[in-house]
């Protein structure tokens, strides 16, 4: 991996990858894209960037042979809960933009990434210590194109020999950029308030466990997955990952440990509280841990403290 295009730049993931990246290959050696061009955008302005819409094949093609890349990251997606509210846009969008993207990196020869999640399962897969291979009939429509994404990546590296890897990402928990429109949205979502108003409205049920993981071990596992030796890679595609599994008062219970004050209360959302429900509270992973080395550094207490720390900073 030495010149990378990535899709989807301004999202949760992309804002902390594209930094990173940077940092590691050298900014003149990643292009940043995204569908919109916000001004005052650090992703924007510390390098290079180009608006792309994922729907347009020929632009991404275009774009990648110009800056010469070796490598893609595929993160624009639209996530599991506004895909529920849209769920002809979610299989357009996830799917066709998926398909583009494995296009261009079969065309161009491309090493390629682009994650899965916990959403690919569904309420007959086993929820305690997730196989890595088990039943995958999910019920939501962001399920569905994740499913169909991990078998396409499959597909791809099996017809046409395109190196494809990818990881079932858990909810992912950051302080830089907000995560939008996704189920597990309340683990971040309750450290902003916690620092605003020392109180959250949960809408998820307490009880409900699903498994998290902080962004800076996310960011670590794309990065070892990529640089991996593809001879070792069984999987290839879709490795379980995750760093904890909590319920809402287990989070709070981990904020009042270093602010005392906070309080929580709960509104469930039902259309949120179903997705929770048929996904696993908690993920075995000990292939992407044998295969590449996954190890995830931060539990929940290390990580909230992490999280009020820097939302301190960045809030107050
Ligand atoms: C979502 O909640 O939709 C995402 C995910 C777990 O894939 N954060």
């Amino acid at each position: 991996m030495e010149r990378v295009i990535v899709t989807g730049c301004l999202g949760q993931i992309g804002t902390e990858l594209v930094e990173r990246l940077r940092k590691e290959l050298g900014t003149a050696n990643v292009l940043a894209t995204d569908i919109r061009m916000p001004e005052d955008n650090p992703t924007v302005e510390n390098g290079e960037f180009k608006v792309l819409d994922v729907l347009d094949k020929d632009r991404m093609f275009k774009l990648a042979y110009d800056f010469k890349v070796d490598t893609m990251i595929h993160l624009a997606s639209l996530l599991s809960s506004v895909a529920e509210d849209r769920p002809q846009d979610a299989w357009y969008i996830n799917m066709t933009g998926l398909t583009n993207a494995l296009e261009v990196a079969r065309e161009l020869d491309l090493l390629f990434f682009t994650p899965s999640s916990i959403g690919a399962f569904g309420p007959g897969t086993p929820k305690i210590d997730t196989p890595q291979d088990t039943i995958q009939r999910p019920k939501t429509m962001y399920g569905i194109t994740k499913v169909a994404g991990e078998l396409l990546c499959d597909y791809y590296f099996n017809k046409f020999g395109v190196d494809t890897r990818g990881v079932r990402f858990p909810g992912l928990i950051s302080y830089d950029t907000l995560p939008g429109g996704g189920t597990t949205d309340y683990a971040v979502e309750i450290y902003y308030e916690a620092i605003k108003n020392n109180h959250y409205v949960c809408p998820i049920k307490e009880g409900t466990y699903m498994d998290m993981m902080y962004m800076p071990d996310a960011i670590d596992a794309i990065m070892m997955l990529l640089q991996a030796d593809g001879s070792k890679l069984v999987h290839r595609n879709a490795f379980n990952i995750s760093a904890m599994s909590f319920s809402p008062e287990l989070i709070a219970k981990s904020i009042k440990k270093y602010r005392p004050e906070f309080t929580m209360s709960y509104e469930v959302n039902p259309k949120l509280q179903a997705i929770a429900d048929s996904w696993p509270n908690s993920l075995d992973c000990h292939c992407a841990k044998e295969e590449w080395g996954f190890s995830p550094k931060y539990d929940l207490d290390k990580m909230t403290q992490d999280m009020l720390k820097k939302l301190e900073e960045k809030l107050c």
